[in-house]
């Protein structure tokens, strides 16, 4: 059974799942965990990397996997402040290199990570899970964002990528990025990725890029990991062992044109961390997270887990969003990180797993 299985930990003090409580799933071997208080560009120091890698290390955990050092905006709009920020950067995969880390999960999405309408959308059987709704993401990006941003301010609760020091300034943002098209914002990434490779390869770390979620433009925003052609320019152009792929399922089936098991058949080498996220897709073009099971969606977690098992894969993978099950109403755990679903999808997924390794053992004997 050579692929680690991992649960997202938002830090001790920040999140309502201890590690004691993740000690009791089986399976769980790796926490993905971040300094959920550091700002984009800010330097994660060695003392704190430790504090944190020693604390995961104390419940029998590997700390091998962070999610996300994240990037400064002025590197993905390409303000001639990169380089100092880029060099800060390098500063983490070294620090983090030095405590074991082995990947690190980042996205290149501008302004706003995940993007949601309903954080407790029912589902119809007393749970809730994140929803999107077309018709709602239109021009205005300020009801959306508000919306979002009216959990943190009610429950105390941040949300990575939805930091309210930027959120404060989105009109900004937005004007930063107007002149930014979607060919700028591939070659911004590309300078990144080459600034950074050499120490990545020093300190023997993956860094792992997230697909775009949703997989299309929102708000006039280019998004550039949306498709397999995406992931395969971003591979061939930036050619380097080091240079891989998060591949998040939910996130890419929120088109349901992306295959993704297809996708794993032909990325799986540079496939440093899988998100195992189930869609389920409404007629008219909205779309509900479901529970890992198979028939709970449409996109095809079976073929997915078997397209990794077929090839082998050694990498990290998680439950990524789950529904919020029983009392997992707003403020008592973060949308999509719930305890129980995540759970369930874990046991769904080595179910899975352990079979297939069992028909295989079969063939051979
Ligand atoms: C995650 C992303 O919760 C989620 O949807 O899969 O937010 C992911 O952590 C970031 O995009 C990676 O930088
Ligand atoms: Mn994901």
């Amino acid at each position: 059974m050579p692929m680690k299985m991992g649960w997202r930990w938002y830090g001790e003090g920040n999140d309502p799942v201890s590690l004691g409580d993740i000690k009791q799933i089986p399976g769980v071997t790796s926490i993905v965990w971040a300094l959920h208080n550091k700002m984009p560009g800010e330097i994660w120091t060695e003392e704190e990397i430790k504090h944190e890698v020693d604390l995961i290390h104390s419940y029998g955990f590997d700390a091998e996997v962070v999610e996300s050092v994240n990037v400064h905006d002025d590197i993905k709009i390409g303000l001639p402040t990169r380089d100092a920020l880029i060099e800060n950067y390098k500063t983490c995969i070294r620090n983090l290199g030095k405590f074991g880390v082995k990947v690190i999960c980042y996205n290149f999405m501008p302004v706003f990570d995940w993007t949601r309408t309903d954080l407790f959308h029912p589902v119809g059987d007393g749970s809730t899970a994140l929803y999107y709704e077309a018709s709602a993401i239109k021009g205005d990006y300020k009801s959306m964002a508000d919306y979002i941003m009216s959990f943190t301010e009610k429950y105390n609760m941040t949300f990575p990528g939805w930091e309210p020091e930027r959120m404060a300034k989105l009109d900004e943002l937005f004007k930063a990025y107007a002149p930014v098209s979607k060919d700028q914002l591939w070659e911004n990434l590309f300078y990144f990725l080459r600034a950074i490779m050499p120490t990545c390869e020093e300190a023997g770390i993956k860094m792992a890029i997230h697909m775009d979620d949703p997989p299309w433009d929102i708000f006039g925003l280019p998004r550039l990991m949306v498709d397999a052609a995406a992931c395969e320019k971003l591979l061939k152009a930036v050619d380097h062992p080091c240079n891989c792929l998060t591949l998040c399922t939910g996130s890419l089936n929120a088109n349901p044109n992306n295959n993704c098991a297809d996708m794993v058949k032909k990325f799986h080498d540079r496939i440093a961390f899988a998100h195992i996220r189930n869609i389920h897709h409404l007629p008219n073009g909205d779309f509900s997270e479901a529970a890992h099971r198979d028939c709970c969606g449409e996109t095809g977690i079976i073929d997915i887990l078997r397209a990794y098992h077929d090839a082998g894969w050694e990498g990290y993978i998680r439950p990524d969003h789950g529904r919020q099950l029983w009392e997992e109403g707003p403020g008592v755990c973060r949308p999509g990180y719930g305890k129980y679903d995540r759970a369930l999808g874990i046991q769904y997924m080595l179910g899975v797993w352990d079979l297939l390794d069992k028909l295989d053992a079969e063939k051979k004997a």
